[in-house]
């Protein structure tokens, strides 16, 4: 319950629009140097490594990209639930680097009927009722109407790359293979890691031939939209990258200290993130960036949000600013047409762009049916 989180704040958390602090947002088009960014040339070259980097050191910790081997195998150890849609691959992803090895687990279900290769959904799991393999009626992840609609889709559990504890979240890949990482103030911890589970699947969705690729979507809702966010600015192969719910350090703007606060989720949470971010607890004035800056390293790329009315915790006004401000790289740096001309306050239904979309639904914090329907209609657009 909503009252469970609210101890973590030291204060009482912020659910007055008015007691929102008059927002003043580090610049995405200004340089470190003072530069005035309009150019895809300056963009790319200058102000996304500089937004990169900081979001890298500041905020979500390094993901490492070198392993010396990665193979694949497969099991059959769970049930098929739609042995007339799909085929089940439980596949055992195993990586070598130092000497050392971690496996983890894939489950991608394919379609039987149609022709692929398939353009693919990945979802990165993390609920404990939903562990790997087994499916969940009420549609956080929806296999069988996924699979009706001709996609291929693939989940695995966050805990198999890195525990969801304090205690325990380096007992997975940052102890094994990244074992330098432990300590560093920017080093990898549990995002980087289930971000890196989710770039071990894209490379077991590359060499499958009947898989496109190419047509790939990244989907995390909450604490794993906020990872899968971070993947897809670490990772370009991602075609479309869905955030639902993610909230404070995911979509939600840190300044409006709306709901969850920079510091209650560091309390809380202190081995999701960087160690730095912990400098910007009840100081969120001195980020050197916000969220807003998080939509540009993903662009040109597809990225798409969706908030619940009810989830004031992760701040639906503050995901939507996120987005309709980062939005202006897609426009301005890409030439899309992903403007948005909607106040948060005006909103009918979603708004979905060239490239960025997003909607909000009535109901409370989860993912469910109603958020794939409408975010399908999207990728429709955009895949
Ligand atoms: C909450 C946390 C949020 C969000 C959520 C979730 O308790 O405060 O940041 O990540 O968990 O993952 O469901």
């Amino acid at each position: 319950t909503l009252f469970s989180m609210e101890i973590y704040s030291q204060t009482e958390p912020n659910y007055d629009e008015n007691k929102v602090p008059a927002l003043s947002l580090p610049d995405i088009f200004i340089s470190q140097k003072g530069k005035l960014i309009q150019t895809k040339e300056d963009w790319e070259g200058i102000r996304r490594p500089e937004i990169f980097r900081l979001f890298e050191s500041e905020v979500y910790g390094t993901i490492p990209k070198d392993f010396d081997e990665i193979s694949f195998s497969l099991a059959n150890e769970t049930g098929n639930p739609y042995p007339e849609l799909a085929s089940l691959e439980e596949v055992n992803i195993t990586v070598n680097r130092n000497g050392k090895t971690h496996a983890m687990r894939l489950n991608l279900f394919l379609p039987k009927s149609g022709k692929g290769p398939f353009p693919v959904i990945l979802l990165i799991n993390y609920l404990p009722k939903y562990k790997d393999g087994k499916l969940n009626e009420e549609g956080f992840w929806p296999v069988k109407e996924l699979i009706e609609r001709g996609f291929a889709t693939a989940s695995f559990h966050a805990e198999t790359v890195a525990p969801d504890l304090t205690e325990s979240y380096q007992k997975g890949i940052i102890s094994t293979l990244y074992p330098e990482q432990i300590g560093k103030p920017d080093g990898l911890k549990a995002f980087g890691a289930w971000g890196w589970g989710a770039m071990r699947a894209m490379d077991y969705f590359e060499q499958h031939p009947q898989i496109d690729s190419k047509k790939s979507v990244l989907v995390g809702h909450s604490r794993t939209g906020k990872t899968a966010l971070w993947t897809s600015a670490n990772d370009p192969r991602w075609a479309i990258t869905y955030a639902n719910e993610s909230g404070c350090g995911g979509a939600a703007l840190s300044r409006r200290k709306y709901g969850e606060t920079v510091e209650a989720i560091n309390r809380r949470f202190p081995y999701w993130f960087a160690d730095n971010f912990r400098k910007y607890n009840d100081h969120e004035e001195e980020l050197p960036l916000d969220q807003h800056m998080l939509p540009g390293l993903i662009a040109p790329r597809a990225v798409y949000y969706s908030s619940a009315r009810e989830d004031r915790w992760a701040d639906p006004k503050g995901e939507y600013l996120g987005l309709s401000l980062g939005s202006r790289v897609y426009s301005e740096i890409y030439g899309k047409k992903a403007e948005f001309q909607t106040e948060f306050e005006q909103l009918t239904g979603p708004v979905h762009l060239e490239s960025v979309g997003y909607h909000i639904r009535e109901g409370k914090h989860d993912l469910i049916w109603e958020d794939w329907r409408i975010f399908l209609e999207f990728v429709k657009e955009n895949l």
